[in-house]
């Protein structure tokens, strides 16, 4: 068994590194668990920004929640929750994962630090930006919502890691009130929530 401690704190996205260690069934130690962790000495020490969440894997660390979970996955294939490497099904693990941290989650992330006192002091914020970000996250979320009228999930239909790393970003939009006239995009939300290790966020949550 890996011997894996995940540095993490609920609200992040560090729920996308739990979720995929217990579909695995893979224990793990937790550390960290506060906000005021980010950005500490102990967390530079692992992670160069001091940002969770950052995984430490039989002794040596991994920064990157999407990163994370992808090996996470890779060190339990008896769980089936990526193909393997050089299959056309993990490129679309690749593709779907890169969709979602170039083309959704920056536009999120952008209103986050533009709205957030904690995250850039109010008098460097940019609130005008917001709106232009609401819009690129449509558009893209709006290519899923297509995507997911014909298939359940992601790759190969069936639940896999994808899905966590994806749906965290989607569960994100929809906790910001974007996907409103997404029906598909609600389903898949509604189908990740079913299972019983989700971390995701409902909204109001
Ligand atoms: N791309 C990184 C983002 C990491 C990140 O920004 N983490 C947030 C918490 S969700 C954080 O530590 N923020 C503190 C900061 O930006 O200084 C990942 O997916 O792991």
């Amino acid at each position: 068994m890996p011997q894996i401690t995940l540095y993490e704190h609920a609200p992040t996205r560090s729920a996308r590194c739990r979720w995929v260690l217990l579909e695995a069934g893979l224990a793990f130690e937790s550390a960290g668990n506060a906000s005021a962790f980010i950005g500490s000495a102990e967390l530079r020490a692992v992670h160069p920004l001091g940002k969770l969440p950052v995984a430490i894997i039989n002794g040596r660390p991994l920064f990157e929640s999407a990163a994370i979970a992808t090996a996470i996955a890779d060190l339990s294939p008896d769980s089936r929750l990526i193909a393997g490497p050089g299959s056309w099904s993990r490129a679309l693990h690749d593709q779907w994962v890169s969709f979602a941290l170039t083309e959704m989650e920056p536009w999120l992330w952008s209103s986050e630090i533009n709205s957030v006192d904690v995250l850039m002091p109010k008098d460097r914020q940019v609130p005008a930006i917001i709106e232009q970000n609401n819009a690129l996250f449509r558009r893209s979320a709006a290519v899923l919502d297509t995507v997911l009228a014909e298939s359940r999930y992601l790759v190969e239909d069936r639940f896999t890691v994808t899905d966590i790393i994806v749906g965290y970003t989607v569960s994100w939009g929809d906790n910001d009130g974007l996907l409103g006239g997404f029906e598909n995009l609600h389903a898949y939300l509604e189908r990740l929530h079913e299972r019983e290790h989700c971390t995701l966020r409902r909204p109001g949550q």
